[in-house]
């Protein structure tokens, strides 16, 4: 949960470039063992990611230099150049998927992981993609908002045949505008979606852009969501809104990373949604302006200041803030069912109903029976009850003044003067200024007076409304009766 050090990522990086090298020296070992080089160059070594840190942004050592994008808990997938075309290897795979620390899913994706990793190339790159088939049925990839010849659309049957369980297809196209773009089957899609199967795509600028600022930080989001029955590890791919998992690639809270920025600089959130529902992201203590969508750049004159932004199914919006106020804000769905985990779902309303007695009565029939919700839903955050083996807990996420009682989607912009330029590592909780952080009142309280008396059992006994409030109370049938008259 915790973002790897620097220097661990810079190792994991230097590592993935190893193998690189390794893979491609292997190669040419084999090759000198007679095999045509050519065939064996024919395809890129795909490279597997199973990590779910927060890979560091990927520097591009050949092609056009451009300024890359960090994709949260995720990666960015390398390429080989061949003759001036950029090479990627997608590998499309069952995978398991750490979405916490203490819950596992069993997904498929790409490359070791759910969602796939990103693809950075600059706007007029020529790309030519390889994708190998490992799943038990067909697939296909359609690059969802790209300009490109029609069949490399990747729409099964319209635009080509399925890739067969087995086999590698080639897509190849030239990036021809610079955007945030996604990558997704469109074959046997309600499964294959549910499962986990998608990415990002990222095309940046060639140059200077009218309307595309350089920025400090780049973010990449993908909304998606899961229905994972607590215990169990597979999504039930028929659900179609009642979903119990509400994810950031593939990642809940407290499992997602935070955004770690420096004091001042320029952040650029990029936030595709391929769930069934919208989102309405919203961010504390700064306005954000929407400079894009999968439709390309926003012209300047559309950009007005917002601190929520929907994003609706199969969008992508790209949300531009000056980080200008130190803290840990916290950065979410508003919608609150989305900052919940499994255990939130199909629980009944018991706020202000009075267990006195009825507890006693059903411990002795179920010895482990406990009563939920009574006075809210908070002290569900900090019981720890049992949990089925492979469960993520309802809302969980520790802060400095306790228990955050979030899960989902959710996590914090960490905003601070001393994060070095470049540097994506956890700053730890913010210190906040002294007397800068909501207090107690410590004078004399008066006794509260309420309306009336529904919910009385949840009072503490000090809040009871006192005796000279009339409380009127409809006896139980009262209703059905007055429909006679
Ligand atoms: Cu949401």
């Amino acid at each position: 949960m915790k973002v790897t050090d620097q220097r661990q990522l810079a190792a994991a990086a230097a590592q993935r470039r190893d193998f690189l090298k390794f893979a491609s020296m292997t190669g040419g070992m084999v090759a000198a063992a007679g095999v045509s080089r050519v065939a064996m160059s024919a395809l890129p070594e795909p490279v597997i990611q199973t990590s779910t840190d927060t890979m560091p942004p990927l520097v591009p050592e050949t092609g056009r230099p451009y300024n890359p994008v960090v994709t949260l808990n995720s990666w960015t997938l390398p390429w080989r150049m061949k003759n001036g075309v950029k090479e990627f290897h997608l590998v499309a795979e069952p995978v398991v998927r750490e979405m916490t620390p203490g819950f596992k899913a069993h997904l498929w994706g790409y490359n070791g992981q759910s969602p796939g990793p990103t693809i950075e190339v600059v706007e007029g790159d020529r790309v030519r993609i390889f994708v190998t088939n490992r799943l038990p049925e067909h697939t296909s990839v359609h690059w969802h908002g790209q300009r490109l010849p029609n069949g490399m659309d990747g729409v099964t049957g319209l635009t080509q045949p399925a890739i067969p369980a087995g086999k590698t297809f080639v897509y190849e196209f030239m990036a021809r505008r610079p955007g945030t773009f996604m990558y997704h089957p469109h074959a046997d899609e309600m499964t294959q979606m549910a499962m986990g199967m998608m990415g990002f795509w990222v095309t940046h600028p060639k140059g200077k852009h009218p309307l595309i600022d350089p920025v400090d930080r780049d973010f990449c989001i993908m909304l998606n969501a899961y229905d994972i029955d607590p215990g169990s590890y597979t999504p039930k791919i028929m659900t179609m809104l009642d979903f119990n998992l509400w994810s950031w690639n593939s990642r809940i809270f407290p499992g997602i990373d935070s955004l770690n920025v420096r004091h001042n600089d320029r952040v650029r959130i990029r936030v595709g949604n391929l769930t069934m529902t919208n989102h309405p992201m919203h961010l504390h203590g700064h306005e954000f302006e929407v400079t894009g969508t999968d439709g390309g750049p926003t012209p300047k004159g559309s950009r007005w200041p917002e601190v929520t932004a929907d994003v609706a199914v199969g969008q992508m919006r790209q949300i531009e803030f000056l980080a200008d106020e130190e803290g840990d804000w916290a950065f979410h769905c508003h919608k609150s069912h989305h900052t919940m985990n499994a255990m939130g779902h199909d629980v009944p309303t018991l706020i202000g109903v009075d267990h006195t007695g009825l507890t006693k009565k059903i411990t002795q029939l179920i010895p482990d029976y406990m009563v939920m919700g009574e006075r809210g839903m908070a002290d569900m955050a900090e019981m720890d009850m049992p949990i089925p083996e492979n469960t993520a807990r309802m809302m969980t996420g520790e802060g400095q003044f306790g228990s955050v009682e979030m899960g989902g989607m959710f996590s914090m912009v960490k905003v601070r003067k001393n994060q070095p330029r470049g540097d994506y590592s956890d700053p730890g909780f913010y210190d906040h200024p002294k007397g800068t952080v909501a207090y107690e009142f410590e004078g004399e309280v008066p006794v509260a007076s309420r309306s009336n008396d529904a919910g009385a059992s949840a009072m503490s006994p000090v809040q009871k409304p006192s005796k000279d409030i009339e409380v009127k109370v409809r006896k139980p049938g009262a209703d059905a009766g007055s429909h006679e008259h």
